[in-house]
């Protein structure tokens, strides 16, 4: 049940820790022309888009507010940096950018301004300083094969699985951000030489899974302000991630969903009906077997999505997509299932995958009604 007099007093003794950073987020907003109304108005869709009740839009902004006092440490193993450079290389930054920045990122490889020794030191000196306290994310998947060795870090060449490990001990709580930390990534594509794996296959502590490659800023912030909520992880599915996200199919929410019902398919890019936004399952989307909210929270302040740019749904966050869902531009159906020929007709398609999108979601309610949600 959400308490939302619990949740005030949680922000309020957040409010008494010293803040990480001098700014106020007011200020931080008004620099980059955003008024105290944007900031409402975001706070009440993030609100809404964790499952929230609107009555928790003012809170969200206050956690939002408080998010500098929860030191943060980012960790960057066997990755492309997709997941992070997506959140910070943007002409105009959003208020979701801004978050980000302005969350306490005590610790964070790729846009911390020391290197080397120094790095290495500050790290340590987080690990102390905030022992207990701090919230590790995790961007990459890990290398386990010959100890470890395929991927080193820093001066001392510690292993990215000894430095995961170390850094997990003492975390308040983990958050995989990216399909690699949440599965093991591109890396783990068959025949996986360096043994990569999802972190949590290596930690014995619960850590929650965003996945996406990269993940939307709305997930990555979104999970990060409910922990400064509720000061715990939100229920997860049967993959751990947050429902809040990931509870519904792409498919369920596409803008091409009514060409698919009606059986108006794409058959070549560039041809009149990819003009014309009919749906992309023929060319291989792996919308009706993905969860995610791409199709509903979209990229780049809510301005696009694959599918939008034309595009099939490669299935990002699905586990193992880099094996499963490929061929990207061909219909799982054509080769999981055989009786489907190529050129049936749109409406048997439609069909079949209805059933077949059916029984997954099926399967996924009833997965996650074995598990309880972890709230
Ligand atoms: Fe992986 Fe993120 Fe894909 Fe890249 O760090 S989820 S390869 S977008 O960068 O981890
Ligand atoms: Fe959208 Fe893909 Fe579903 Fe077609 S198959 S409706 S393009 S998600
Ligand atoms: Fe990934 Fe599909 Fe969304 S490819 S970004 S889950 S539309």
């Amino acid at each position: 049940m959400l308490d939302i007099n619990k949740v005030k007093q949680r922000i309020e003794s957040l409010k008494k820790l010293p803040a990480i950073g001098s700014k106020s987020v007011k200020e931080v907003l008004e620099e980059n022309g955003f008024s105290r109304r944007d900031f409402l108005k975001w706070s009440g869709a993030l609100a809404v888009s964790l499952g929230l009740p609107a009555t928790f839009a003012p809170v969200v902004a206050d956690a939002a507010e408080v998010s500098n006092r929860l030191p943060v440490v980012w960790l960057h193993l066997a990755e492309c940096t997709g997941c992070s450079e997506s959140l910070i290389r943007t002409d105009a930054p959003t208020i979701d950018d801004l978050i980000f920045n302005y969350i306490s990122l005590e610790y964070h490889d790729t846009i911390m301004a020391a290197a080397g020794w120094q790095a290495e030191e500050n790290f340590e000196e987080a690990l102390k300083k905030f022992k207990g306290r701090y919230v590790l994310c995790v961007e990459g998947g890990v290398p386990t094969k010959d100890g470890g060795d395929f991927l080193t870090i820093g001066p001392d060449a510690e292993t990215g699985l000894s430095k995961l490990k170390r850094t997990a001990k003492d975390a308040a709580a983990i958050i995989a951000v990216g399909t690699c930390s949440s599965f093991g990534g591109i890396q783990a594509a068959y025949p996986n030489p360096t043994g990569a794996k999802g972190i949590h296959k290596v930690l014995n502590k619960q850590v929650i899974n965003v996945p996406g490659c990269p993940p939307s800023a709305k997930n990555i912030v979104g999970t990060i302000v409910y922990v400064i909520l509720f000061g715990q992880l939100p229920a997860v599915d049967n993959f751990n991630r947050p429902k809040f996200a990931y509870g519904m199919r792409i498919h369920d929410l596409c803008e091409r969903r009514g060409h698919f019902d009606a059986g108006e398919f794409v058959e070549e890019f560039g041809s009149e009906e990819a003009m014309n936004g009919f749906c992309l399952y023929k060319k291989g989307c792996k919308g009706p077997y993905t969860f995610n909210n791409c199709s509903r929270e979209r990229f780049n302040q809510h301005t696009s999505w694959p599918v939008q740019a034309g595009h099939g749904c490669i299935g990002c966050s699905e586990p193992d997509f880099w094996d499963s869902m490929a061929p990207y531009e061909e219909p799982l159906a054509n080769h999981k299932f055989e009786s489907i020929s190529a050129d049936a007709t749109a409406d048997k398609v439609g069909i079949t995958i209805l059933t077949l999108a059916g029984v997954a979601v099926a399967a996924h309610a009833a997965i996650s009604a074995i598990k309880p949600p972890k709230e």
